[in-house]
């Protein structure tokens, strides 16, 4: 059973991160949620779980993928007369979610796969189980490449992705984040994840991910995404811009010396957005789409009526 403020305090710390996998939980969360509340009548239900849906969402703002699983499952609500039948929708809902999102890194696996051939050498940032999955998949077929994996300061996820490199049998290079560039004429494809896609094509991916881009495109070295389509973002649609992240200065220095230096604001942005210029395709579980073709996935696969797109 898990509670929504344990949930959301997990989230906001990052103890669950990765943008499908607090999807995930999210939708989870607001499951188990739906059979703690008392039962009363329907519109205080309803109440109810738009505090917890409200709770999660504000957790983190730039992971489309948290809001879009969050209205997917709240959506499963409408219709339904009493909170009994309300939360046997919700259940429903949020575990098809969590199913279609494990099968959609599995797919995405296999389409992303195909770009990686025998001997190449493969370059990701941070920790993104979609982006992995292409290369643990390309593995699994026997496919023999290497892969040079950033550091990710300040959270160092890239610890996360050596790791799982590691037991996947592949040859990993391990590089702080400003080696980029250096290495960069070695590499024959850059696989990153996304936090979320815009309307337009670009891409907002963990902090360094446009430097990356920017470095392989002086390269001329092709550039994937592997993004789920729920990390989509509808709402870039009428020109909302997605929100970047800014996390604690702690993060990035310690506290005493952030203390010592008046002077100094330390900045630490999450995030960054790579323009669609800088991206050869997005791989989704649905095909594998030129960035340009954004809209599409939105209006066609995401399922997001206009008139929703107001809520949550
Ligand atoms: P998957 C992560 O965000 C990274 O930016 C990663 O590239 C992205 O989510 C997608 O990850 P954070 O939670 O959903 O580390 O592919 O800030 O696992």
């Amino acid at each position: 059973m898990t509670d929504v403020a344990d949930t959301a305090g997990k989230i906001r710390r990052m103890e669950i991160r990765g943008a499908g996998r607090i999807a995930r939980v999210a939708a989870a969360a607001l499951r188990d949620h739906a059979y703690q509340v008392e039962s009363g009548d329907i519109a205080g239900f309803m109440a109810e779980m738009e505090k917890a849906a409200h709770t999660l969402v504000l957790t983190r703002p730039t992971a489309v993928s948290l809001p879009n699983a969050v209205h997917t499952v709240m959506l499963a609500m409408e219709g339904t007369n009493t909170p009994e039948e309300a939360k046997k929708a919700i259940a429903a809902r949020a575990d098809s979610f969590i199913r279609s999102s494990e099968q959609a890194v599995g797919k995405i696996g296999e389409i992303g796969a195909r770009h990686i051939r025998d001997g190449d050498v493969v370059m990701t940032h941070c920790n993104s189980e979609a982006a992995l999955s292409c290369l643990i998949e390309a593995r699994r077929q026997g496919r023999d490449f290497s892969v040079f994996a950033t550091e990710v300061r300040p959270r160092n996820q890239g610890q996360i992705t050596i790791r799982t490199l590691n037991d996947a049998g592949i040859e990993t290079n391990f590089i702080v984040d400003s080696a980029v560039r250096s290495f960069m004429n070695r590499i024959d494809l850059v696989v990153v994840g996304a936090d979320a896609v815009a309307v337009n094509g670009a891409v907002v991916n963990k902090i360094g991910t446009s430097q990356i881009a920017l470095a392989a495109d002086e390269a001329r070295t092709s550039l994937i995404v592997a993004a789920e389509t729920y990390k989509f973002a509808p709402r870039t649609i009428f020109g909302e811009l997605i929100t970047i992240e800014e996390r604690e200065p702690g993060e990035v220095l310690p506290p005493e010396i952030i203390d010592s230096l008046p002077h100094v604001r330390v900045r630490n942005p999450a995030f960054d957005v790579t323009p669609p210029e800088y991206i050869d395709l997005i791989v989704t579980e649905e095909g594998a789409i030129p960035p340009q073709m954004a809209y599409i996935i939105i209006r066609e696969y995401l399922g997001w009526d206009i008139n929703e797109f107001n809520r949550h």
